[in-house]
């Protein structure tokens, strides 16, 4: 299954973020989020403005954390919303979504247990994310949800769930034990000494879906 990629402006420096954005799609990330906290709407716009060519050369889609005017401007496959950013539908509309000329704007949502997960999945998410599983710096101040509802999660939400939250390649296999198929890894990922062979490390230990054989 997959790695989604955020490239967090808390771990990478601004000027670092073209080569590591090319790196994280060299990896093979399933997404590639901007997720730059702290930083103002044109700064954002900016940055987005650089990583949205690289995306689209690696065919990794790219999605803009909290702006969905940002995504709308830069034409990004989509946007990335939490708990108190409003409905789906109105991100989706201000991320620039317009089935009528064919343009869809991927919506994801942060969740932080089970029931705002099947509520994410009914309100029209087409993602979440799922934690944080463990307490991590990251996200400070967000309490670990653990592992226990993983597998409960897959059962009752069909659209992609992506596990996330203090996840490292230690770890990473007691949380595929525990049901997860989609992953998130930011300050491992981010800090490792070789971004895309990180990536590539973390794919191969994660389930891969099933075959579907021809018969
Ligand atoms: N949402 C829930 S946990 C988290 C976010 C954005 C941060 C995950 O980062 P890390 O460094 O992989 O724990
Ligand atoms: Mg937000």
């Amino acid at each position: 299954m997959s790695v989604y990629a955020i490239l967090d402006l808390g771990y990478v420096a601004r000027e670092d973020i073209v080569a590591t954005a090319e790196s994280l799609c060299a990896g093979g990330a399933a997404m590639l989020q901007l997720r730059a906290k702290g930083h103002d709407e044109g700064a954002v716009l900016e940055m987005a403005r650089a990583i949205r060519p690289i995306c689209s050369t690696s065919d990794v889609p790219f999605i803009v954390n909290d702006f969905p005017e940002i995504a709308a401007a830069t034409d990004a496959d989509g946007v990335h919303i939490g708990q108190d950013d409003g409905s789906i539908d109105d991100a989706r509309q201000r991320a620039g979504d317009c089935r009528i000329v064919g343009r869809y704007r991927i919506v994801g949502r942060s969740t932080h247990s089970l029931a705002q997960a099947i509520a994410a999945e009914a309100e029209g998410a087409d993602y979440i994310g799922f934690g944080p599983l463990h307490a991590t710096a990251t996200k400070p101040g967000r309490p670990a949800i653990g592992l226990d509802d993983i597998r409960e999660v897959h059962r009752r939400v069909s659209i992609p769930i992506y596990c996330i939250g203090g996840i490292t390649l230690k770890n990473l296999p007691t949380v595929t034990a525990a049901g997860a198929k989609n992953v998130v890894i930011v300050s491992e990922l981010l800090q490792s000494d070789d971004i895309a062979a990180y990536i590539r490390r973390a794919q191969r230990q994660l389930p891969t879906e099933n075959l579907k054989l021809e018969t």
